[in-house]
């Protein structure tokens, strides 16, 4: 192995972080591979359209000379918000990744920036499919429910991939691998309650995971056949993983727990802009990296308070998360 690439390892291993390099010559085949299950007509346009029409298979401008792709996962915790209305106070999840999304990116370009300039070689962010090149880099493997999961972080991990003119000449790629505990387990099938994880292929149904509807922009409603009741998270959901044996380990971990007031609330619900809101509000806000997420607090957190004011009785969502 190359020596940049064998010290690059061990420095991450100190942070508690894990990488591969990969040649650039993999980014075809990651091209081939989402674009042949599209020509396939595996996605469903509208998803394929809003999720995955941003990939760009090509090194930017100003690294052209890009001879590989450097994939680092970051273990990644939950982090609990609490929302108070009428003297109740709701505490929801946001499930790992959702946090500081952003800073870590700019964490890990930072740190690689650090350790690779004294040896001549740049790194730049890539719009590409980082699970996949996770999976395929042979760092993770898939577990049932399409999730990536990596020894020692279970899910819990956001993978962040980077351009680089580092060269390398060999590398890990591989076929893309199920976890061999899925193979006797079927319990994130059986706890999606939206028919997302399907028996009938191994490919997510992803136009049917909450997770697509709660992310999306606020002109699209929550479809009638969502159960109003499968809600669990502010943005997303944690339901097979919350069940996964593999995610057992690191299902107590939170970091950050910011509490919004009763008046905080009724903003959200109002769907206020964020130059309306008070400056603690907003600072909260951007703490959670939630700032562009207030356009669409008024329909995820409705589903939680069905009436501005009304609680949900029936709710678990507290039990369901934690
Ligand atoms: C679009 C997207 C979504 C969509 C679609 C999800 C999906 N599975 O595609 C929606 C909005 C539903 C979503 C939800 C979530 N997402 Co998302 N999502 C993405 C995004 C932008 C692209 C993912 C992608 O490439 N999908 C395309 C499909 C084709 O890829 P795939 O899932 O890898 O599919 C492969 C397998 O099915 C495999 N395959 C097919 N057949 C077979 C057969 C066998 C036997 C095997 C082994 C494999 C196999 O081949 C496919 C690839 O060709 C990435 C960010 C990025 N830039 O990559 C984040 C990302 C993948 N998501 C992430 C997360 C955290 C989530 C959630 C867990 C969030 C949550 N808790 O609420 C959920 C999980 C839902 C789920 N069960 O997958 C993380 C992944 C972290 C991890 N540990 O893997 C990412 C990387 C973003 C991040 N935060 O860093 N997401
Ligand atoms: S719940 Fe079971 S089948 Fe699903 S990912 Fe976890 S181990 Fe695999
Ligand atoms: S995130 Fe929720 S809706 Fe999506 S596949 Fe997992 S359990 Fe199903």
């Amino acid at each position: 192995m190359n020596r940049v690439i064998e010290t690059l390892y061990s420095k991450l291993e100190k942070q508690d972080l894990k990488g591969r390099v990969v040649s650039i010559q993999r980014l075809k085949e990651l091209q081939k591979e989402i674009e042949g299950r599209h020509t396939q007509e595996l996605f469903d346009e509208e998803f394929y359209q809003e999720g995955l029409s941003f990939f760009s298979f090509r090194p930017p401008d100003d690294l052209q000379a890009a001879a590989s792709l450097i994939v680092v996962a970051v273990p990644r915790p939950q982090t609990k918000v609490s929302f108070t209305w009428r003297g109740k106070t709701l505490t929801l999840i946001l499930p790992p990744t959702y946090l500081g999304f952003s800073e870590v990116l700019r964490q890990i370009e930072g740190l690689l920036t650090e350790w690779l300039a004294p040896e001549g070689y740049r790194v730049a962010s890539a719009k590409l499919p980082r699970k996949l090149l996770a999976v395929r880099s042979g760092l993770a493997e898939y577990g049932r429910n399409n999730i990536g999961y990596i020894p020692g972080m279970g899910s819990f991990f956001q993978p962040t991939v980077f351009y680089s003119d580092l060269p390398c000449q060999e590398d890990t790629w591989c076929e893309p691998r199920m976890m061999d505990k899925c193979q006797d387990c079927l319990v994130c099938l059986t706890k999606c309650p939206t028919g997302a994880i399907t028996s009938e292929r191994f490919l997510l149904r992803a136009e049917r995971c909450l997770v697509f509807h709660n992310e999306r922009s606020p002109d699209h409603p929550f479809p009638d056949w969502i159960d109003p009741a499968w809600h669990n998270c502010l943005i997303g959901c944690m339901l097979c993983q919350q069940f996964c044996p593999e995610d057992k380990a690191f299902l107590k971990w939170f970091e950050g727990n910011e509490t919004f007031s009763h008046e905080e609330t009724a903003l959200f619900l109002r769907g206020v802009s964020s130059d309306q809101l008070p400056a603690t509000t907003q600072a909260k806000l951007e703490r959670l990296g939630l700032l562009y997420a207030l356009e669409i607090l008024p329909r995820n957190l409705g589903v939680f308070f069905r009436s501005p004011g009304q609680a949900i009785q029936q709710n678990t969502v507290r039990e369901k998360c934690r």
